[in-house]
């Protein structure tokens, strides 16, 4: 009997008491390097859209209960994923319609990619969304979305949803609950949070020591002012060009505890040097046109397409004109573990 028979009749007879031989897989479980499964992929909004909007016909928001196309990483069908720890839709809501009121474990972000005037309502306090806002749903609590449109004028409105569902479905945590009635009372003006918490100042007397940021809603316009000013006062990064990551006012952190967003602006011309990290992330294009070339395959992007990036896959961003990205990543808890690399070639 050879070595690999011998060791092979042996592994059958250890399958029935659920035993396996670790050297069999020890490089591929404590690989040298990251080797995601995951491979990089762009979404053309102007593909996706008329799609989007065929779902309309076929059911609504409130059958639906979240009316959203799900963007699977092509190499992870069937598991809701576009990362490994990261779940990424395109969510829709027509003129009228409501999505209505439940909370989950499960953590997420809105980025609004098309159309304005739709709200969504956060512990009782609603925020109308406009294009570029980053918005907060945290963990548990209590969330519900319409469209009544904005100065008489409502249209269909797609926002990115990014949250963290492989990572709790990974830890076998996930809780959720339907709320007895369809929409919350609404019991705080709109931008109430806002102003207690987002001008660089905050209340001298608050109880606020949830893991999310107490601001819930990062409206475009201010973040855009942020990147403008910035790309007047320095020199691009090499590698990001302006970028900016969003903040826990009441801890400079992250401001969910399972997602990091980043904002970046890319001036006309700009060609990046490549990096990588192990935080696999998810990019919006907001304004500008420009190529992302991930692992060495070359994606054009546009306004409103969304790509992913997986974990170590060095990225090269570079731009035709002036570009403005959204992205996120799992990087807090990559952090909180210690394991978070990055390298910049
Ligand atoms: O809006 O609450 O894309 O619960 C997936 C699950 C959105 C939401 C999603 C959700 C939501």
């Amino acid at each position: 009997m050879t070595a690999t028979a011998a060791r092979q009749a042996y592994y059958d007879r250890i399958r029935p008491l659920h035993l396996s031989p670790l050297w069999e897989s020890l490089h591929a479980l404590v690989p040298r390097e990251p080797q995601s499964p995951c491979v990089p992929a762009l979404w053309r909004y102007e593909a996706i859209k008329p799609l989007l909007m065929e779902s309309a016909t076929l059911i609504t928001a409130e059958e639906a209960v979240r009316r959203v196309l799900v963007l699977e990483n092509p190499a992870l069908p069937g598991r809701a994923s576009i990362t490994q720890s990261l779940y990424a839709g395109l969510q829709l809501i027509m003129p009228g319609e409501v999505a209505p009121a439940h909370r989950h474990v499960q953590s997420a972000l809105r980025f609004i990619v098309d159309g304005q005037g739709a709200y969504t309502t956060v512990n009782g306090e609603r925020t109308t969304m406009y294009p570029g806002d980053f918005i907060i749903t945290p963990s548990w609590a209590w969330h519900d979305h319409g469209n009544e449109g904005v100065g008489g004028h409502s249209e269909p409105v797609v926002w990115l949803d990014g949250l963290d569902i492989p990572m709790l479905r990974f830890f076998d945590a996930g809780f959720a609950e339907n709320a007895d009635e369809k929409l919350q009372q609404v019991a705080q003006p709109e931008g109430h949070s806002f102003a207690r918490f987002g001008h660089n100042m905050v209340p001298v007397k608050h109880s606020h020591g949830a893991p999310t940021s107490p601001i819930f809603s990062y409206p475009y316009a201010r973040s855009r002012e942020a990147l403008a000013a910035l790309a007047r006062g320095e020199a691009p990064d090499a590698w990001h060009g302006h970028k900016l990551v969003y903040i826990n006012p009441l801890t400079g952190g992250a401001p969910m505890p399972t997602i990091q967003p980043f904002l970046q602006l890319l001036p006309a011309g700009f060609a990046g040097q490549a990096h990588q990290q192990t935080d696999g992330a998810i990019y919006s294009v907001v304004e500008g046109r420009g190529t992302a070339t991930i692992a060495g395959e070359r994606f054009a992007f546009g306004p409103r397409d969304t790509f992913v990036v997986p974990s170590w896959a060095p990225l090269q961003l570079a731009a035709s004109s002036e570009a403005v990205l959204f992205s996120f990543s799992d990087r807090p808890v990559q952090r909180a573990m210690g394991v978070l690399r990055e390298r910049f070639a």
